[in-house]
């Protein structure tokens, strides 16, 4: 509506140091309404009344994989129960943990790993929501229950949510019956068409009751894996459901994986998928850890995002993505925390150009012509990955929205560094947090380090811990 939008006030901070499209710029004037950045002016006069910001500002990022239930579960899992302890004996153990969630646990779990993501600096997250039904896997009397706790929690800690409801209908390749242990995230394609329109239309709401911004919350599309559906299903809903929205799919993690595709079909996973269903700039591909030369560049020419997980794929011992050939070839990725034994953006990036290091035994790995700095080239491959991926637009610019954070001005690396180097000192030196301040839409939600619900959350979530993972 014209009118309130007339009437919306507008807000101006002035970053003296500010991370644009085009690089590092000096005392840029951030001009928000409405949610959204109107003007961005570098080199421009401090105004009395703007809020200044003396550390350095940087756009905050979509994180584009997170099962917010597992993070109950991180740091809980590293107990040597057998000497072949695997990804999937981790599973095992995770799927006895789905067992015990209530739909408010979920809610109070979701909550405040969102709180810690948005002090993280990420500020988007989209979730790969598989976790559908009651305990045994009777449908809740409305479908969507599970998708109402992560809309809630999404909305009581004020980050935006990518919600991808996830088909998940068999356990294995070629339609494999399901296990007892996956019962909760069992659905036909019908099924799950009819749960995408009425979480789609949830989402709508919470859009619309959203005063500040109406296209904060995104839905997209999504198949847990070529394990768990059919050729026919993924024609089924692509055909069904909007054309325009991201498909995520998890791919070739584990070498099992790999062969278990070879087995059924002669081809690798991502080799069927790209011959047989067709990638574009629409998909996610999570993980994508096992590819040949081949697979490397149909992903880079499809730009298709690879979602990478580096912690977890560290955890669940998944194997080292072929980020140096990858990138060579232009290919987009992007960050997802998946399994949340880290909630640091540093980690994460710093854990991907390491591992980088390790396998090639040479340093400085991710870079392109145009980018030697590797904290810089990390930070914003990043950001475009996690916006395509989640279907947003963040980043410092007129139209985008006006998503930003603050890092500690007073902190040795943060006050003295020349701005090439700031990324490099943050990503590569520093395991303190230094994200002090985050906005998003243009509203402080992380204020001094602390968010405003973050004792309430923690006291709940303590209580759940110890009922779902110690009674
Ligand atoms: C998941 N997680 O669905 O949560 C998976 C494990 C599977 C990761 N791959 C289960 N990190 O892939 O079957
Ligand atoms: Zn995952």
């Amino acid at each position: 509506m014209s009118t309130t939008k007339a009437s919306a006030p507008l807000q101006h901070y002035f970053a003296e140091r500010a991370l644009l499209p085009s690089g590092w710029a000096s005392n840029v004037r951030l001009s928000v309404q409405q949610g959204r950045f109107t003007h961005v002016q570098p080199d421009s006069t401090l105004v009395e009344s703007d809020t200044l910001l003396d550390g350095p500002v940087l756009p905050t990022i979509g994180n584009l994989h997170s099962h917010a239930f597992q993070r109950i579960m991180a740091g809980a899992a590293e107990v040597s129960l057998n000497p072949n302890d695997s990804f999937w004996s981790w599973r095992d153990l995770m799927y006895k943990v789905v067992q015990k969630l209530s739909p408010e646990d979920a809610q109070v779990i979701a909550t405040q790993l969102y709180i810690d993501m948005l002090k993280a600096g990420y500020s988007q997250v989209a979730e790969f929501h598989y976790l559908h039904h009651a305990p045994g896997g009777q449908a809740y009397s409305q479908v969507e229950e599970m998708a109402l706790q992560l809309m809630q929690a999404a909305q009581n800690s004020g980050i935006g949510l990518t919600l991808l409801p996830v088909l998940y209908s068999y356990a294995g390749f070629g339609g494999q019956t399901p296990s007892a242990g996956q019962a909760r995230f069992i659905n036909s394609a019908d099924e799950y068409l009819a749960l995408h329109q009425v979480s789609s239309e949830a989402l709508s709401q919470l859009n619309k009751r959203d005063t500040n911004h109406q296209h904060k919350h995104q839905m997209g599309i999504c198949f847990h894996s070529l394990r768990a559906v059919t050729q026919p299903q993924i024609d089924t809903v692509l055909s069904q459901l909007d054309s325009a929205l991201p498909i995520h799919i998890h791919i070739a993690e584990q070498q099992k994986e790999v062969n278990d595709c070879k087995t059924w079909s002669g081809q690798r996973p991502v080799q069927w998928l790209n011959d047989n269903i067709g990638l574009d700039d629409r998909w996610c591909l999570v993980h994508a850890t096992h590819l040949d030369q081949k697979e490397i560049t149909a992903i880079a020419n499809s730009q298709a995002v690879v979602g990478l997980c580096p912690t977890t794929e560290a955890n669940l011992g998944d194997g080292i993505f072929p980020g140096v050939d990858f990138s060579a070839q232009n290919g987009r990725w992007g960050i997802g925390s998946d399994s949340h034994v880290s909630l640091s953006l540093v980690e994460e990036l710093r854990t991907l150009e390491y591992s980088q290091r390790f396998r090639d035994q040479q340093r400085n790995r991710l870079h392109n012509a145009g980018q030697n700095h590797v904290g810089d080239h990390l930070f914003t491959q990043a950001l475009a990955g996690g916006n395509q991926a989640c279907g947003v637009e963040l980043g410092l610019a007129p139209g985008h929205r006006a998503d930003f954070m603050q890092l500690d001005p007073e902190h040795p690396f943060m006050a003295a560094s020349a701005p090439q180097d700031l990324l490099n000192r943050w990503l590569f030196a520093c395991n303190e947090n230094l994200i002090k301040d985050v906005f998003v839409c243009g509203q402080q939600v992380i204020k001094d380090f602390h968010h405003p619900l973050e004792e309430s959350s923690r006291r709940a979530f303590i209580q759940v811990i110890k009922k779902v993972m110690y009674d």
